[in-house]
């Protein structure tokens, strides 16, 4: 999914939780939409085939074009790779192509596409709209979010049933929550919004549910309203500079990769600055992501070189080229460290000073399996490098899911993509109510 079918889903999304009522037609939606696209896939697959053989007697050139043209990138984003400033593609023989190559595939008509397609419908989409890369995204956070939900909601429904909800289940589902570092903040504003709910009326499971999942979803826009920025997608026309910060490990460069290439499926033109001076294999990790998406990269390969200086040049070198989105890549550093979160308080400044009119971004890269370390992070970096968003990466294979809502509620930050997996296409600009649908979804 582009940048501008993203939009698309959010710009119609009603936001409104799917009912029982509606499970009829969305059964048939979900058939009709099954059917188009598995004709649309059985079409892609014969177009392919003929494409190389069309390449197989012709040119290599013509392959290079028609994929190209598959994965919607601009000319302009194809004269820069031809002459980045500092050429740092490797040999094909270096990049991971399993990861390259994981294009998306419609599976079977299962309970994961008839959820998946559920959720789009209640987001206003038609069947005739939806792509397969969209459906492929939903089942895939839906898995990620399997261990969150296991300890959470399913443990809850599958005790409870379709009984009224009495105190004694309000109580476990704060425990549940707590135990999926939601934060007591989140968990404490929920419950007592379902306590006084069910001092009001009777509330069965499904009620129930469907309440949690509102308030879970007030919880995670509120920053995001309060940010101005419903969608962080880069402005045309003027410099955008998204700098990514985190202690080590946490995924900064595969995010920063993925965001690369999501930019430039989506017709914008894209710089790295690789500012990670302190691994001498840090430069060659952005480089392969580079590759994979044509893009150019800054970079002094110097040991110990400067990491503000590397801002310095790349800032000059995207004015020059007039790109649209420069993507800063930060070494990982634990937040107690004071040289460390200084060095980054110097890059936002020198951000500040030399591209005053650009669209800056200071997203913070979050691994969910830390949990509430996260959020401490979080109020750490704020300070530091003026921390704009988060993106929570490794959703899959975390169980603390729920500490989106830790951010969202403590931190007051907006949460702007998440990354579930470790391949190309494993990332997503966040949408809330699919995430609070995948998180709280029945099996
Ligand atoms: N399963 C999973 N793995 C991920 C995800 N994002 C990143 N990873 C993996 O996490 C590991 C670390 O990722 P990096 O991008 O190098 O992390 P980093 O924050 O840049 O690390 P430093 O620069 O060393 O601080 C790699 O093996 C990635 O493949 C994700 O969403 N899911
Ligand atoms: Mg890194």
């Amino acid at each position: 999914m582009t940048y501008n079918e993203f939009k698309r889903t959010n710009s119609t999304s009603s936001g409104e939780n799917i009912s029982s009522e509606e499970e009829v037609d969305s059964i048939e939606w979900a058939k009709q939409a099954y059917e188009r696209l598995k004709s649309e896939q059985e079409k892609n697959k014969l177009k392919k085939q003929e494409i190389i053989e069309v390449s197989k007697s012709d040119s290599n050139l013509k392959i290079q074009e028609s994929s190209q043209e598959d994965l919607g990138l601009s000319s302009k984003s194809s004269q820069i790779s031809e002459e980045p400033s500092i050429d740092l593609r490797l040999n094909s023989e270096n990049s991971s192509e399993p990861l390259l190559n994981q294009e998306a595939s419609l599976g079977d008509f299962d309970n994961t596409f008839t959820w998946s397609a559920e959720v789009l419908a209640a987001q206003g989409k038609s069947s005739k709209d939806i792509s397969i890369e969209q459906i492929d995204w939903l089942g895939r956070l839906r898995q990620g979010l399997e261990k969150t939900r296991q300890d959470f909601v399913t443990d809850l429904l599958n005790e409870y049933g379709d009984d009224p909800l009495t105190p004694e289940v309000v109580d476990d589902l704060e425990t549940s929550l707590l135990k999926a570092d939601a934060g007591i903040a989140a968990t404490d504003q929920i419950l007592d919004a379902l306590r006084q709910r069910l001092n009001e009326e009777v509330l069965d499971a499904d009620q129930g549910l469907k309440f949690l999942k509102e308030k879970l979803c007030e919880i995670l826009d509120e920053p995001i309203k309060s940010s101005g920025i419903e969608v962080l997608f880069p402005q045309k026309g003027s410099l955008n500079i998204w700098l990514f910060v985190g202690v080590n490990g946490v995924g900064k460069t595969t995010t920063l990769g993925k965001i690369a290439n999501l930019a430039v499926r989506s017709g914008y033109s894209a710089l790295i600055a690789a500012a990670d001076t302190f691994r001498a294999a840090a430069v060659e990790q952005l480089g392969v992501w580079a590759e994979r998406s044509s893009v150019g990269v800054i970079a002094n390969k110097t040991s110990n070189a400067d990491p503000a200086a590397v801002v310095f040049d790349s800032i000059g070198a995207a004015k020059s080229k007039e790109i649209d989105l420069l993507l800063v890549d930060t070494a990982g550093r634990l937040q107690t460290k004071n040289n460390l979160m200084d060095e980054l308080t110097k890059i936002r400044k020198i951000i500040t000073k030399l591209a005053p009119n650009a669209n800056v971004e200071s997203l913070l890269v979050l691994d969910s399996s830390q949990g509430q370390n996260g959020l401490r992070q979080a109020m750490a970096f704020a300070k530091s490098a003026e921390l704009t968003g988060v993106v929570i990466t490794k959703l899959d294979g975390s169980s603390r899911g729920g500490v989106a809502l830790a951010i969202a509620s403590e931190a007051h930050l907006p949460i702007r993509f998440i990354g579930a997996g470790e391949g190309i296409r494993d990332l997503r600009p966040f949408n809330t109510f699919e995430f609070v649908e995948a998180l709280l979804a029945k099996n």
